[in-house]
């Protein structure tokens, strides 16, 4: 009911809009009414109340609701139903549990903090309250497992196209897909999934955006190598986080239908030209091997090809891949 108030507030942003028209609109007492715009005003929101005019929205803060992100949001799949927590362990978990019990295809889950966010290969994710976005989507494509890579490359693809439109910034993909912005980590994606032999029945994409961090809110061990957005957005300001989410589930949504309709070599496309990886030099890590080569190309299905230096050409699915003056890898 608060969701549905705010959205008839922004829906009137220039103007008064009556407590008889909210309280006849959500079949509710004016009473009640007041007692939601209490709890808007307890969340942040300035609103101001005239008893004549009714009530009129001033200032929207940098909350994460499902009111706040559905408004306007132009997807037509991808957000439809969003689940937000102020805290959680991981929107991961919460996004697979979900799955699992047959949630509809591209359902949202986002969380203020994480408590145990989650890295690719049992790695962490560093999810400091208030400052990030920490959002998991599930999807459940049509197509075969082979899909399952592009996708994962696509949702990268789609965050750097987001973050341009959003705050317009130019980042650059990292193999798999980390988004690197001036040679630091400003966004992971953890894609998860279960499957039977021959199809898919869900992904869940997990998308970390350092927002608003400033260099001090990293743990010491992540300063040389976690970036966010605000520390390059031209003016500096705190960024809306809930602008940021629509973009990029927009930008997902466009992407994961080019997935559907298969116009894969585009994404592939997409991927290569936002590439950080390719033509350097890189050290892959397979099983307990390393090997290091020259990044040369992605191919057809979203592997990586590494022209290595013993002279074997290999091609790399999954794993650990560093790049050279990236991250640490000096
Ligand atoms: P990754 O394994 O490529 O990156 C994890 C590594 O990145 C860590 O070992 C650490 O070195 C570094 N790191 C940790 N936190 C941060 C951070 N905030 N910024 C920059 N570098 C960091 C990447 O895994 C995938 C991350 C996905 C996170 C999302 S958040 C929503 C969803 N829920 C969840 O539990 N995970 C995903």
């Amino acid at each position: 009911m608060k969701d549905i108030i705010l959205q008839k507030l922004k829906e009137n942003i220039s103007g008064y809009v009556s407590g008889e028209a909210l309280s006849s609109a959500l079949n509710v007492s004016r009473t009640a009414v007041w007692k939601y715009i209490k709890e808007l005003k307890k969340d942040g929101y300035l609103i101001d109340s005239s008893t004549r005019k009714g009530y009129k929205l001033d200032f929207s803060p940098d909350i994460l609701s499902a009111g706040e992100l559905q408004f306007n949001l132009e997807t037509s799949i991808l957000g439809r139903k969003i689940f937000c927590f102020e805290s959680i362990d991981s929107t991961n978990s919460y996004a697979k549990k979900i799955a699992a019990e047959g949630c509809e295809d591209g359902t949202v889950v986002i969380a203020d903090v994480q408590t145990a966010g989650r890295g690719r290969l049992g790695r962490t994710w560093d999810s400091t309250g208030g400052k990030g976005i920490w959002m998991s989507v599930v999807l459940r494509p049509s197509g075969s497992l082979e899909d399952v890579q592009i996708i994962t490359l696509a949702a990268s693809v789609a965050v750097v196209n987001a973050l341009k439109g959003a705050v317009g910034v130019e980042a650059g993909i990292k193999w798999p897909n980390d988004i690197i912005l001036k040679g630091k980590k400003v966004c992971g994606i953890l894609t998860e999934m279960s499957s039977e032999i021959d199809r898919i029945n869900y992904l869940v994409i997990g998308i970390g955006v350092n927002v608003n961090h400033n260099p001090e809110d990293f743990p010491e061990s992540l300063r040389d190598s976690a970036t966010s957005l605000k520390s390059h957005s031209a003016d500096g300001f705190i960024l809306e986080r809930s602008q940021i989410i629509k973009r990029i589930l927009v930008e997902l949504e466009v992407i994961y239908k080019k997935v559907l309709n298969g116009s894969i070599p585009e994404i592939v496309q997409a991927w290569k030209r936002y590439s950080v990886t390719l033509g350097r030099e890189v050290k892959l890590k397979i099983k307990d091997c390393e090997h290091v080569g020259v990044a040369k190309d992605v191919t057809a299905d979203g592997k990586l090809v590494v022209s290595c230096n013993d002279g074997i050409v290999r091609e790399v699915m999954s794993g650990e891949v560093q790049v050279r003056g990236l991250l640490g890898y000096i």
